[in-house]
């Protein structure tokens, strides 16, 4: 299997904070698909989380907004 790196950056871009507690990737469900914990909002607003993923031929980075 091809080892893949998955980097997280979190937080509130406005506020120059990122998020009281750690993501971390906790298990490998299969397909493509994994589990990740440690996803704790203390506050309303514009959340950010870009996840640069890296694997031994290639890179990506993805970025989700979250307004709530
Ligand atoms: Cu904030």
């Amino acid at each position: 299997m091809e080892k893949i790196l998955i980097a997280v950056d979190d937080g509130m871009p406005q506020h120059g904070h990122g998020l009281p507690t750690a993501l971390q990737m906790t298990a490998y469900l299969g397909n493509g698909k994994n589990r990740t914990d440690g996803v704790r909002f203390n506050m309303r607003g514009w959340q950010k989380f870009k996840l640069d993923i890296s694997a031994i031929e290639t890179a990506d980075t993805i970025t989700f907004n979250l307004v709530f």
